[in-house]
This record gives C-alpha cells, structure tokens and sequence, in this order.
C-alpha cells in the first residue's frame, strides 16, 4: 500500500501542466499561403517570460537584410553583420527602438539591445530598397508562419488565449489581426485565418 502511494505521488509529480498544441494556417482571400508572418500567443492565466537568452542575427547579405522578419524576446541583443562587399548604414526609425549604425563594411558587425516590444522597420540609408523588420516580443509563445503559411506553437497552457498574427504587409490595423482562442487539455486545435497583404513598397533598384 505505501509502494502503491509512493508510485501515485510520484506520478502526479510527473505528470506536466495541461498544454496543448496550437497550429495556425495563414492565406490570402486568393488562397495564397502567407509565409513571414508572426504568430503570437498570450495564454490569459499570464505567460512566462521570454527567454532573452540566445544569438539573434539580422545580416546584410547579397543587399538584403537576412532574415526579412526576425522574432526576437524583450532585452535581446541583435547582431547586424555585414557581408556584403560595400558599406551599409542601417537605421530604424520605429518608436519601439529608434538606431542608427553609421557606415561600415564587410566581416563587420554592430549590436542593438531591443528592449521594447512592438514593430522595429530596418532600412538602410544607402540602399532603399533594403528592408526587413524585427518584431520584439514579450511573450515565449511566438513563431514564423513557413512557406506553406503554416506555424505550429506546441506546449501551450490550456484555457483562454490571445492570438495575434502580424504581417508587415497585412491589411488591417497595425498590420495584425487578433481574436481570442480556446487551447486544448491535450491535443491540437487548429486555427485557419484569412488576411490580406498590401503590395511591398515601391523597389527601387538597381542598386
Ligand atoms: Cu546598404
């Protein structure tokens, strides 16, 4: 009777939080998948704090940004490495975390703290057609939609949540669409959204 006791106690130890898995599809009302868009979820019993630990990295490669979107926690530093053979002069104007890197070359890098959340749009001054975005986040539940428009978020706390999708290009206010959804005990709800994109500014090339 105790070795069965100790065995129950034990397995309630074990036995994890209820979590459930979430996985989104993102199209356009065409029926296009919508890849590079953020998922974002804020569970309503609160949600742990992001992990700020970890190596983030926007470079300037081939005179783009890589990645165009990068997710990233409240109090990362952000590596902006150059490897492209001409100088670039990256800058954000965005409230979340106004920058500027003056001038500077290939197998150079610099560094940014992003110690708000919201939206930071990256140019650089030289080259307008160079842009990419870097959305800081304040919850640990936050994920790239793929190529085919999907994103899975697994492990989240079941009960109410918070779903928000950005898009640079979304239309909508503040290029996002919210609504608030049920995560399961155990298993995947799934949940399908339609948006629709603007076209990408103006490219101004060549280079
Ligand atoms: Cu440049």
């Amino acid at each position: 009777m105790r070795i069965l006791a100790a065995l129950i106690a034990g397995l309630l130890a074990a036995t994890p939080a209820l979590a459930g898995d979430l996985a989104v599809s993102l199209k356009t009302s065409s029926g296009k998948p919508v890849t590079d868009a953020v998922v974002m979820v804020t569970p309503q019993g609160g949600s742990p704090a992001p992990r700020s630990a970890g190596s983030y990295r926007m470079a300037q490669q081939g005179m783009q940004f890589q990645p165009f979107v990068l997710i990233v926690p409240v109090g990362a530093d952000v590596a902006f490495p150059n490897f492209d053979p001409v100088l670039h002069h990256v800058y954000s104007f965005s409230a979340a975390k106004p920058f500027e890197l003056k001038l500077y070359g290939r197998d150079q890098s610099r560094r940014v703290r992003f110690d708000k959340a919201g939206v930071v749009a990256v140019g650089c001054n030289i080259h307008d057609a160079m842009s990419a975005f870097i959305r800081v986040v304040d919850t640990a539940h936050a994920v790239k939609t793929d190529a085919a428009g999907a994103a899975v978020l697994a492990g989240l706390p079941a009960g109410p949540a918070i779903l928000t999708v950005w898009h640079p290009y979304l239309k909508g206010a503040r290029n996002e669409t919210v609504r608030t959804i049920a995560i399961p005990a155990a298993g995947v709800a799934r949940q399908a959204l339609v948006v629709d994109l603007r076209a990408p500014p103006m490219r101004h090339g060549p280079y």
